[in-house]
């Protein structure tokens, strides 16, 4: 049996719906992997730091869980592919507009600290864009080194998360 491992998706440029339903198509073909499920898509403003352009367009966000025998750095390679595959070209400036985002979010119950990949991915806490989803799909979930998706929940701050209804 492979390990569960959720994805984050995330996009605000061109047309983000379409950029999430191709993206999950695209997960569910990834090799040795099965989409398990998807959350709904929700609209979330972008999150605001030291040096990021305030003006870009509100995110679109949801969750996958999928099931794979890929290894962690395999699987991140496959989501790289994928978010190249969709246009985006990596221009070295962090949290810049994109057309498709792809996070490694947990992979199973692993703590992953490389030069490449940190898993749990870092802000999760702080993601009301990633906790609600990921709660619709395992609301009993445990996140390594950081305790139960509820009390999370609980602390998140609130910023204004929207579901969007789309058909599925
Ligand atoms: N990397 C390390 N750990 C991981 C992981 N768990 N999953 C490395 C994926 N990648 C991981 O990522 C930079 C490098 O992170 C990769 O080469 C990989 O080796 P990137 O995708 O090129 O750059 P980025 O996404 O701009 O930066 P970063 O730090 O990954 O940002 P985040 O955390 O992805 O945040 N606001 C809203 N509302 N919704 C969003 O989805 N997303 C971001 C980006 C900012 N604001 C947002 C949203
Ligand atoms: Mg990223």
């Amino acid at each position: 049996m492979g390990q569960i491992v959720y994805i984050g998706l995330g996009s605000n440029l061109g047309d983000p719906a379409a950029q999430l339903q191709r993206a999950l198509e695209q997960l569910a073909r990834l090799p040795g992997s099965r989409l398990q499920g998807r959350s709904r898509f929700y609209r979330s403003r972008p999150l605001q730091a030291p040096g990021v352009p305030e003006d870009q367009p509100d995110y679109l966000n949801a969750v996958a869980r999928v099931e794979t025998d890929l290894s962690p750095l395999m699987l991140l390679d496959a989501l790289q592919a994928i978010e190249a595959e969709q246009g985006r070209v990596r221009d070295g400036r962090r949290w810049a507009p994109r057309p498709l985002d792809l996070d490694l979010l947990l992979y199973g119950a692993e703590v992953i600290q490389h030069p490449r990949l940190t898993v749990p991915h870092p802000g999760i806490a702080q993601r009301d864009f990633v906790l609600h989803p990921l709660a619709e799909l395992a609301p009993e979930l445990e996140i390594p080194g950081l305790g139960p998706l509820e009390a999370l929940l609980a602390r998140c701050p609130v910023r204004g998360l929207q579901r969007v209804e789309v058909s599925r």
